[in-house]
């Protein structure tokens, strides 16, 4: 056959193995060779039935990304589904690691699927901001009912084999010995005789009953949507598979498909795709990684004990150090808490909560950490502090254990030179709550060993972290790009906007919410105390913390919230406070459009970032990208600041940053090289070269 597709006889029984590493993706050179193995072996009398396997370690993990947008090279996957289905004897696919996308499409194109018992199924193209295109959305809702399929189309989100069982997705679960299990269940199949029937023709799974369900359930789903085209072509087109015949649902699938896969959405979503793997690219292949089997936490505080979760959430046994018995304490109780609330939610099972506490070690002595592979300090930010804990850890830290640091701000040279070891020194910045946000910038500072940040980078993979390696500097990537975006946002107020008017262009660009809104969230004292502590003011912003006005926590920030509600309403205290530091500015009050919000918002964000690529801060501004949508909820369909800034154009950017700079003499909008650089080479990579 050729390398990818390879066909074996196991008696009467064809098996088709597919083997393209890393994720048997589905590229034109599996392709054709596919089509030709599924028609020779349907027409050949000796076979009895077909059984499509995977070689290496999952089944088929959709069709090539990286031939989206190219020219299609038939067959394409319909094609060899449509094939699949004219095959009269019984074909089954064997399923093990995950069947994605195009892969599990290829599978519902058979008339058994089997599945071993640690497999995963799902349709995530909305995270590509496409929906199925091989039929995903037509078939699967045949087999496991519209509404289950609304739910793992439109989330993406594939499920397991158990639940698939459940839902009439696959046939049977295999602990062990898969490919003989499925020759066995094919033969077995071909014993019983046909007919055998597609999914294409199976019906009774699909209930215009459902339908007031369906369209009640899929409105929610579009409220979520956030601007993002992908959930709702997909419920559409799930839809359509209840109300429309099976060609013609097939049909607009395409249709809805190839207006996806040509727009910018999916085109940014592809793009942080392959951007995260990029950024989790760091050092030699072959370099060794240090072995990290205990881990220390120092400080039960809500980032000490979010991290302490995170890494049991991993399978890491946690040690957690605290200076006295009634802090750790409380830490252990506000950690015993946040568990017990998802397992109420039923995101977490009993069992699985029971095991992670065990997990759990608390202390008041740093002797306990001197067994520990690395240590990750999380106490309060300030130099003085860190430096302490520092020296202290020198003295009982193994040799060669990580000497972690979770500062959000601060100078990581200076914290690795009060010790003997800078080389085992990084900074390891969670995002909070440390256990839930994914983003995990990892400091790498002048004398951080290579190894040191290559298994710092694994690990945090291995914890469902998206790492990114970022430079020492102030706020390093993401607080850093945070400043210059707010640097505008009370000059905003004072010269005539809103919060809510500012938040409101925020959220219609696509964020969860505005900075205003995220003030008040996250609390006005954080940013006051680093103000403070950098001789900086915000006028609007240090008046409110002068009066205890912190935001959600007290009720009050921005925003009113009444009666502990997380729902802002609009605050006459903070117009009034605006108007009066505008008179005695003596500025007076003038509409602001949308897009001025935008211009002197996004772009110094922008800005910002591309001078942190001259500086080498960041490898990359995919980096940057990443930093962006997975820690500040810049959205996905925009692709991260750096992408949209090419959707929004270089050149209008710049022009528009030395219009401002121009009015304000503000450093923040003087247009850094690397921008200009950008805008005659067309990319930040040759920008940067
Ligand atoms: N196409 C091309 N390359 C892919 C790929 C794919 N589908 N999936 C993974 N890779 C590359 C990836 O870039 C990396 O490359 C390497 O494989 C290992 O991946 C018609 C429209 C399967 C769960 O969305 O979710 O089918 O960096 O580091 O952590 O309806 O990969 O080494 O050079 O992620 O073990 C739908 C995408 C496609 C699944 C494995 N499928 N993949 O995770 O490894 S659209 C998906 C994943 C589609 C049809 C439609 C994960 C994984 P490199 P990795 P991993």
């Amino acid at each position: 056959m050729s390398d990818f597709v390879s066909v074996t006889k196991d008696g009467r029984i064809a098996v088709v193995t597919i083997d393209n590493p890393p994720v048997n993706a589905l590229s034109f050179h599996v392709r054709e060779p596919l089509m030709q193995a599924l028609v020779s072996l349907r027409d050949e009398p000796d076979v009895a039935a077909i059984v499509i396997a995977c070689a290496g370690r999952t089944f088929v993990a959709g069709a090539d990304i990286t031939e989206f947008g190219k020219p299609v090279q038939q067959p394409d996957l319909r094609a060899i589904i449509a094939v699949l289905e004219t095959i009269a004897k019984p074909t089954v696919a064997a399923i093990h690691g995950t069947a994605l996308g195009g892969g599990l499409e290829l599978a519902l194109g058979c008339h058994f699927r089997v599945a071993d018992a640690g497999a995963k199924l799902g349709l995530p193209e909305v995270k590509l901001g496409l929906l199925p295109g091989g039929g995903g959305t037509v078939r699967l809702p045949r087999l496991v009912g519209a509404l289950k399929a609304l739910g793992m189309i439109v989330s993406g989100t594939p499920i397991d084999a158990t639940e698939a069982l459940a839902a009439g997705l696959v046939d049977a679960v295999f602990e062990d010995g898969l490919t003989a299990q499925a020759v066995r269940f094919a033969s077995e199949m071909a014993g019983r005789g046909g007919p055998f029937t597609p999914v294409r023709d199976r019906d009774g799974r699909l209930d215009q009953a459902e339908l007031p369900e369906f369209d009640r359930q899929a409105a929610e789903l579009a409220k979520k949507a956030r601007g993002l085209e992908a959930p709702i072509a997909c419920a559409q087109s799930v839809r359509n598979a209840i109300t429309l015949p099976f060609d013609e649902a097939l049909a607009a699938e395409r249709e809805l498909f190839v207006k996806l896969v040509a727009g910018d959405q999916s085109r940014a979503q592809r793009h942080l795709f392959f951007a995260e793997r990029e950024a989790a690219k760091v050092g030699a292949k072959d370099i060794v990684r240090r072995k990290i089997a205990r881990v220390g936490v120092i400080g039960a505080g809500t980032m000490g004990g979010g991290i302490a979760m995170a890494f049991a959430n991993g399978g890491y046994p946690v040690i957690l150090l605290e200076t006295t018995q009634e802090a750790l304490q409380r830490g252990l109780a506000t950690i015993e808490k946040n568990y017990a609330v998802s397992v109420a939610r039923g995101s977490l099972s009993e069992d699985a909560k029971c095991l992670r506490l065990g997990l759990f070690k608390g202390s008041t002595d740093y002797g306990d950490l001197a067994d520990c592979d690395l240590i990750v300090e999380a106490v309060f930010e300030e130099m003085a502090v860190k430096r302490e804990v520092f020296g202290r850890l020198d003295a009982v830290a193994k040799p060669g254990a990580i000497l972690a640091t979770n500062t959000s701000y601060l100078d990581v040279n200076e914290i690795a030179a009060s010790t003997s070891r800078p080389q085992d020194v990084v900074g390891m910045h969670f995002f909070s709550p440390a256990n839930v946000m994914k983003l995990l910038e990892i400091v790498r500072a002048e004398k951080t060993a290579p190894d040191a940040l290559a298994t710092i980078v694994e690990l945090a993979r291995r914890i469902g972290k998206v790492p990114v390696v970022v430079g020492v500097c102030h706020g390093f990537v993401g607080n850093r790009m945070l400043a210059a975006r707010g640097s505008e946002s009370e000059a905003l107020l004072l010269e005539g906007a809103t919060p809510q008017q500012v938040d409101r262009v925020f959220t219609d660009f696509g964020w969860p919410m505005g900075p205003f809104q995220m003030g008040d969230l996250a609390g006005l004292d954080i940013g006051w105390r680093n103000r403070k502590a950098r001789g900086q003011t915000a006028i609007i912003a240090d008046t409110l913390c002068e009066q205890g006005h912190f935001g959600q926590k007290t009720g009050s920030g921005f925003y009113l919230y009444e009666n502990g509600s997380r729902i802002p309403v609009a605050n006459p205290s903070v117009e009034a406070l605006i108007r009066a530091k505008a008179v005695k500015k003596g500025i007076a009050p003038r509409t602001i459009a949308a897009d001025e919000i935008i211009e002197r918002t996004l772009y110094p964000l922008v800005n910002e970032g591309a001078k942190i690529l001259e500086e080498k801060i960041a490898a990359r501004a995919s980096d940057i990208d990443i930093v962006w949508v997975n820690g500040y909820g810049f959205p996905v369909g925009k692709g991260g600041p750096m992408f949209w800034a090419g959707l929004e154009g270089i050149d209008k950017i710049i022009g528009r940053l030395d219009h401002w700079h121009e009015r304000t003499g503000k450093d923040v909008f003087k247009p850094a090289p690397l921008l200009r650089q950008m805008a005659e080479t067309g990319s930040w990579e040759g920008a940067a070269s």
